[in-house]
């Protein structure tokens, strides 16, 4: 593996290029293909390296340039506000086109320097932290498809400027076949500046996975650190991390994640005392929740690192012998998602640790929607999520199952992966549920599940959950059949619930609100015979509207045919 790959190191030496040329440098901002110059003296075979001087590189009046003025828009991690309405038209033109591409304000990027200064309010108690003095050095891996070029290059600048230089082996930038032209020529010759910045092109579309494989493959530091392609470094983000490696190569260690806002790459420093691990739910996404109490009371200081039962995913650093010994990832998934909880799974239940250390802080950008293509007539995510649930869930893979109406569809050979664990002697699900996530929501634990179906109108309860859908109210929708938005949990305590979010009734409209385990508005009653849904507290029943739009709480009456309700499954005892 790998043998093909073409790790571009930069050409010539180091050399900044202070005086602008025009054309050049017009085509480079209008992301144009680059041509060869009427000038240029013909190839000369073996000598070429001598002949490719770069033509452009910085151009001292584009302000992502610039260093050290601190008067710039965004310096210190500041939000940069731009008034879409005041650009003349052909700049509202740009505006739209840089969210368009990027699903971020690529317009505000351009107006920060790719040098910026981040926020300075760090927990005081990470400032006078110590660290082992021989700490090993690492490969920073980012794999990119089609990143805007200055937050492409405001990623590479943060670590090169706040990595200590015998801690950083190398920058691995992996471009899975990116066709925006600023990341062919232009990127090459930019980087050639910087001797440690290797660039590795896939021959075709790999996704992130198979990316960050092929960047392993050629990655000579001892520790790998894996960043997206739109982060931010700040001081003194990578120590804590390869200290903890240090100490033993199988902790795998993540950073605190802090939000870059997508819209004025406002910096968002997280204190250490807001610390939130990560997670996952039964539909296998990945979700984030507060330190469960066990592990408060442990814990000395805010600032010592913390277990976490799942990664994000995207930033992280891992022994490279140790990541190798595991298995990598699972290099059947396509695309986006899945790896993180694989990773997870794994270096749990195969004798390792996951931790996420308070005083490593890098920035992130968190987009809305993915702006790049995908593959068609794939659902490339339910896919790897398939791969894993087989491979590492045992007899809980049904959970996520019922979630996809059991519809598995073609997943592929998974023959390797399941030896992997075998040989590897990796310990149980349920071990994992048990000792790592034990706050988890079983299904299993349920009376019922399944959709809710009012058989006068073939309607269901239906409803999205997530973060960003509390409060909103339940709605009928017509029975799908594919589980999903009306997959339901009835549980032990009375819940109806999908993952961490309840139905609740205070009175008003039937919402959606996170559980809280106190009864009160989430506590329902059910009966398979009278087939009516009860609020405990308020006494009314569920009842769907007569013309079938919407869910009503109504007294409760036995003749009502609009209050009865099917489980799709209701477990006797
Ligand atoms: C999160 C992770 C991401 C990854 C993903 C699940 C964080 C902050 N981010 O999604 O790293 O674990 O969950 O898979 O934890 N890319 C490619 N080729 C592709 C698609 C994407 O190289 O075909 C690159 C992309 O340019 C980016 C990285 O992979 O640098 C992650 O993609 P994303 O930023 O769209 O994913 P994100 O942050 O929503
Ligand atoms: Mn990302």
């Amino acid at each position: 593996v790998g043998g093909r790959d073409r790790v571009i190191q930069g050409f010539g030496p180091p050399m900044v290029r202070e005086n602008r040329d025009n054309e050049a440098q017009e085509q480079i901002d209008n992301q144009l293909p680059r041509q060869e110059p009427s000038v240029r003296q013909p190839k000369d075979e073996g000598n070429e390296m001598n002949l490719a001087k770069p033509r452009f590189i910085v151009d001292p009046n584009d302000p992502i340039y610039k260093k050290g003025d601190t008067t710039q828009a965004g310096e210190g991690g500041k939000a940069v506000k731009v008034d879409k309405n005041a650009l003349s038209p052909e700049e509202k033109q740009k505006y739209d086109k840089g969210f368009q591409n990027n699903a971020f304000n690529q317009y505000a990027s351009d107006m920060i320097s790719i040098h910026r200064t981040l926020p300075s309010n760090i927990d005081q108690e990470c400032k006078t932290e110590k660290y082992h003095d021989d700490l090993p050095d690492t490969s920073v891996i980012v794999c990119f498809h089609n990143e805007a070029w200055s937050v492409l290059l405001r990623t590479v600048h943060s670590v090169l400027e706040r990595t200590p230089d015998k801690l950083l082996n190398e920058i691995v930038l992996v471009d899975d076949f990116s066709d925006m032209e600023h990341t062919k020529s232009p990127l090459e010759e930019y980087m050639s500046q910087f001797p440690k910045v290797k660039i590795l092109r896939m021959e075709k579309r790999e996704g992130l996975i198979r990316a960050r494989l092929r960047g392993a493959a050629v990655a000579k530091g001892k520790v790998l650190t894996y960043l997206d392609s739109h982060c931010e470094c700040m001081e003194g983000w990578i120590e804590p991390l390869l200290d903890r490696i240090k100490r033993d190569p199988t902790t795998v260690v993540c950073p605190v994640i802090d939000v870059i806002d997508d819209n004025t790459f406002e910096y968002h420093y997280s204190k250490a005392y807001f610390t939130n691990v990560g997670g996952f739910d039964w539909s296998l996404q990945f979700n984030w929740h507060g330190i469960p109490e066990r592990d408060r009371k442990s814990r000395s200081r805010a600032i010592d690192p913390v277990r976490s039962p799942t990664m994000a995913g995207g930033l992280f650093s891992i022994d490279r012998a140790y990541f190798e010994k595991l298995g990598t990832y699972d290099p059947g998934f396509d695309i986006w998602g899945g790896e993180n909880l694989e990773l997870s799974f794994k270096i749990w239940m195969c004798g390792g640790t996951l931790e996420i250390v308070p005083c490593s802080h890098v920035g992130h950008v968190f987009r809305k929607r993915s702006p790049y293509k995908w593959r068609t007539g794939v659902n490339v995510l339910k896919r790897n999520s398939i791969r894993l649930a087989e491979v590492w869930l045992d007899e809980y893979k049904q959970y996520y199952y019922e979630r996809i109406n059991n519809q598995l569809g073609d997943f592929g050979d998974i023959s390797e992966r399941k030896k992997l664990r075998e040989n590897l002697q990796c310990k149980s699900f349920k071990w994992y549920l048990d000792n790592i996530f034990p706050e988890l929501f079983v299904p299993g634990e349920s009376i019922a599940k399944g959709e809710i179906r009012n058989p006068a109108t073939d309607k269901c309860v239906d409803s999205a959950v997530g973060e960003d859908i509390e409060n909103k109210p339940v709605g009928p929708y017509p029975c799908h059949g594919q589980g999903g938005n009306q997959y339901w949990m009835f549980s032990k305590d009375g819940e109806i619930r999908r993952d961490e979010s309840c139905v609740d009734y205070a009175g008003q409209e039937v919402m959606i609100f996170p559980c809280h385990g106190m009864k009160g508005n989430q506590e329902w009653r059910y009966s398979p015979d009278t087939s009516r849904l009860q609020h405990t507290v308020s006494q009314k029943c569920l009842e769907m509207s007569k013309d079938g739009a919407k869910l009503l709480m109504s007294p409760c009456d036995a003749s009502n045919q609009f209050q009865k309700w099917r489980f799709k499954e209701y477990n006797q005892e």
